[in-house]
C-alpha cells in the first residue's frame, strides 16, 4: 500500500480550538429549531416551505415518515451575529452525517466529509450585520467510497443483511448532530494548544505549545505563571480516584496589549504500556467499563449533554471506571463530563467495518486516515483520554487489510507518540495486529458461538485470550462481549435473550478475564440498548445488549456489575 497519506502530511484537526467566550472571543450557539427540506432542489440562497427541525438531532426520529431518509436534505437557521469588531468569524459544526455543505446568505462557505468530527468553515466575507441565512446540504447516503462504507459488495459484510443496507449494527442516522456556533476570535490570536505530558519521577512533566504566531505568550496553571515546561507533583495528576483538572491560561499580547486569551480546563496524567501492563501515573490499571453508543430516543444521534451526564454518572455508579465511544469520536461535551467524573476513555474513529481491495479501498484508507487525525487534533489534550482505536472490525480476508490497520496504528504514534493505540478486532489471530500496542479484541462466545452454553464459552473466552497473549506476547483488552436481554424475560435456568442469561455472562467473562494478568481491561457490549437497521437478529430493530434499555432503565447486569465492580479497586 502506498504511503501517501504518510504522517506528518495528513491534514490537522479541521474544526480548530474549541470554541469558548471570554474577553477576546465569542461563541454564539446556533443550537435550537432549524429549518428542513427533504428535497435536493438548489436551496443554498435559503429554503422556502420548510418543516421545522431540532438541532442538534437526527431527522430521522423526529419527522414522520422521515426513518429512513438519508438525503441529501437543507437545513437552514437565520440569526444577527453580534459585532465582528474587525475579527474573524468561522461556522463550526461539531458533528455533521455523513457530508456538509455550507452557504451564508447564498455564498459558498465549504464543505466537510465524515461524521462525529468538528469542522468549521470561515464566514467573515459574507456575514452581514442584519439577518443572515445559514444553509447546510446534509448527504447521509450510504456509498462504497464513504467511511463507514455502505451497500458494500455481497461477501464483504460482516454479518446478516440490513436495511439500511449498512455492514455495522447500528443505524445510519442523518443530520446536524452536535452543537453549530458561530466563533467569533481575533486576528492573529491563539491558533492551537498542545500540552503533553511524561512521567517523571512520582509526578509528570508538562509541555505546552501555544501555535501563536508573533507575541508575547504567557501561561499560568491555576493562576500561577509556568513555563512552557512545567513538573507538576503526584497530588495534582489526574486519576479516576482523583480526577483533578486544572484550568491553564494561554495569554496573548502584542506591543503590551491583550491580543488573545483561552483557557483549557486540562487533567494532566501519563500512560504507557510496558510489558503486559498499562500503566496510569505508573501504576498498573484495569479498565472495567462498556462500549457506549451515541444513541436516544428522538434525539437519534443528537449530542444533549443531559444524556451524556447521566450515561457517565450510570457509568460510575455502576463502578465501570472506563468507556470505549463505539463506533466513531464521541461529542466534545461527553469527554468533558469523563474529565470531571475521571473516567478513562478509549477514543475511536469513524472506521467501522472497512474492507479492502476494490476500486474504493484506497480512498477509504485515506478517509480512515483524514478523521484519525482530526480526532487526534480534537481530544489530544484530554486527560481522559488513555487511548486510540483506530478502527473496529475491519474485514481482515485480503492482504491489505493487515498492512492498512499498521498504517493506521502508525500515523496514530506519529500524531500523538503519548497514548498505546490499536484495532478491535473479531478475528484474534489474524496479521497486523503487531502494529497494535494492546490487541483489542472483540468476542462473542455464548452467543454467536456456542449459543447457550455458558461454561463452554466461559471456557472458549479463556483459551482464546490465552492463545491471543502466547502469540503476541502484549496486553490484551475485552473490548466487547456480552448477550442480547429483553427487558422483562426471565428464566431459570437461565436462556438466550433472558436478563439472567446476560447478567451471568457478564459475570463469568469477568472472571475469565480478572484471572489473567495481561488482560489490561473489560468493556461489555453495550452501554445500552441502541438502535440498528431492520434485520431478522435484531428485533424491533434494536440490538439489545445494553446493559441499559435505550431509555436507561436498568436491567439485571446493571446491578450484578455494581455488584462486582464496586468490590473492584480501580487499580490492581
Ligand atoms: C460487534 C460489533 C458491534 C456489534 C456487536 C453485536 O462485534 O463491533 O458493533 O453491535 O458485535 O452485538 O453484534
Amino acid at each position: 500500500m502506498s504511503s501517501g497519506a504518510a504522517a506528518g502530511t495528513l491534514p490537522t484537526a479541521t474544526g480548530g480550538l474549541r470554541p469558548q467566550t471570554n474577553a477576546c472571543r465569542v461563541s454564539v450557539e446556533l443550537s435550537g429549531l432549524w429549518t428542513l427540506r427533504f428535497d435536493d432542489r438548489d436551496w443554498h440562497a435559503g429554503i422556502r416551505d420548510g418543516i421545522p427541525v431540532g438541532v442538534p438531532g437526527s431527522w430521522n426520529d423526529q419527522v414522520p415518515g422521515a426513518r429512513d431518509e438519508l438525503g441529501p436534505a437543507w437545513y437552514e437557521r437565520r440569526f444577527e451575529p453580534p459585532p465582528l469588531a474587525g475579527r474573524e468569524a468561522v461556522i463550526r459544526f461539531g458533528s455533521v452525517c455523513y457530508a456538509a455543505q455550507v452557504w451564508l446568505n447564498g455564498t459558498w462557505l465549504g464543505s466537510h466529509e465524515g461524521g462525529h468530527l468538528p469542522f468549521a468553515v470561515p464566514c467573515e466575507d459574507a456575514l452581514t450585520d442584519g439577518e443572515n441565512v445559514l444553509v447546510v446540504r446534509v448527504d447521509g447516503r450510504l456509498a462504497r467510497d464513504r467511511v463507514p462504507p455502505g451497500m458494500v459488495p455481497p461477501g464483504q459484510s460482516h454479518g446478516r443483511a440490513f436495511y439500511p443496507d449498512v455492514p455495522y449494527d447500528f443505524f445510519p442516522f442523518a443530520g446536524i448532530h452536535r452543537r453549530t456556533e458561530l466563533v467569533i476570535t481575533p486576528k492573529d490570536g491563539i491558533a492551537d494548544l498542545r500540552v503533553q505530558t511524561a512521567r517523571d519521577g512520582d509526578g509528570a512533566v508538562v509541555r505546552v505549545v501555544a501555535d501563536a504566531g508573533d507575541g508575547d505568550v504567557r501561561l499560568s496553571l491555576d493562576g500561577a505563571p509556568i513555563g512552557t515546561e512545567h513538573r507538576v507533583d503526584r497530588h495534582g495528576l489526574w486519576s479516576p480516584a482523583n480526577p483533578r483538572l486544572h484550568v491553564l491560561d494561554v495569554e496573548l499580547s502584542r506591543g503590551g496589549a491583550l491580543v488573545d486569551r483561552y483557557a483549557l480546563r486540562c487533567g494532566i496524567r501519563t500512560v504507557e504500556v510496558a510489558g503486559d501492563e498499562l500503566l496510569l501515573n505508573g501504576a498498573a490499571v484495569r479498565l472495567r467499563g462498556f462500549g457506549r453508543h451515541e444513541d436516544f430516543p428522538v434525539l437519534g444521534r443528537g449530542a444533549h449533554p443531559a444524556v451524556a451526564a447521566a450515561d457517565l454518572h450510570l457509568m460510575r455508579q455502576a463502578g465501570a471506571n472506563s468507556f470505549r465511544t463505539a463506533h466513531y469520536p464521541c461529542d466534545e461535551e461527553t469527554l468533558d463530563v469523563a474529565d470531571q467524573l475521571g473516567l478513562m476513555v478509549i477514543a475511536e474513529t469513524p472506521a467501522v467495518a472497512l474492507y479492502f481491495g476494490d476500486a474504493d479501498s484506497r480512498r477509504r484508507q485515506e478517509l480512515a486516515l483524514r478523521f484519525l487525525a482530526e480526532m487526534i487534533g480534537r481530544d489530544r489534550n484530554r486527560a481522559c483520554v488513555i487511548g486510540w482505536s483506530v478502527a473496529n472490525e475491519p474485514r481482515m480476508n485480503h492482504p491489505l487489510a493487515a498492512e492498512a490497520m499498521r498504517e493506521l496504528c502508525e500515523a496514530a504514534r506519529a500524531l500523538d507518540g503519548t497514548r498505546p493505540a490499536g484495532y478491535a478486532t473479531d478475528l484474534p489471530g489474524t496479521a497486523g495486529i503487531e502494529a497494535a500496542d494492546i490487541v483489542f479484541l472483540n468476542s462473542y462466545p455464548g452467543w454467536y458461538t456456542h449459543p447457550g452454553r455458558l461454561d463452554v464459552a466461559e471456557a472458549a473466552l479463556g483459551d482464546t485470550l490465552d492463545r491471543l497473549h502466547q502469540r503476541h506476547r502484549k496486553p490484551v483488552m475485552l473490548t466487547e462481549f456480552g448477550a442480547d436481554a429483553m427487558p422483562g424475560a426471565h428464566a431459570d435456568p437461565p436462556s438466550m435473550w433472558t436478563e439472567e442469561y446476560q447478567a451471568d455472562l457478564i459475570e463469568r467473562f469477568l472472571r475469565v478475564a480478572a484471572a489473567r494478568d495481561f488482560v489490561v481491561g473489560t468493556h461489555v457490549w453495550a452501554f445500552a440498548d441502541f438502535a440498528t437497521g431492520q434485520a431478522d437478529h435484531r428485533p424491533q430493530s434494536l440490538n439489545f445488549k445494553g446493559v441499559f434499555t435505550r431509555d436507561r432503565r436498568p436491567k439485571l447486569a446493571a446491578r450484578r456489575l455494581r455488584e462486582l465492580w464496586q468490590a473492584t479497586a480501580a487499580t490492581r
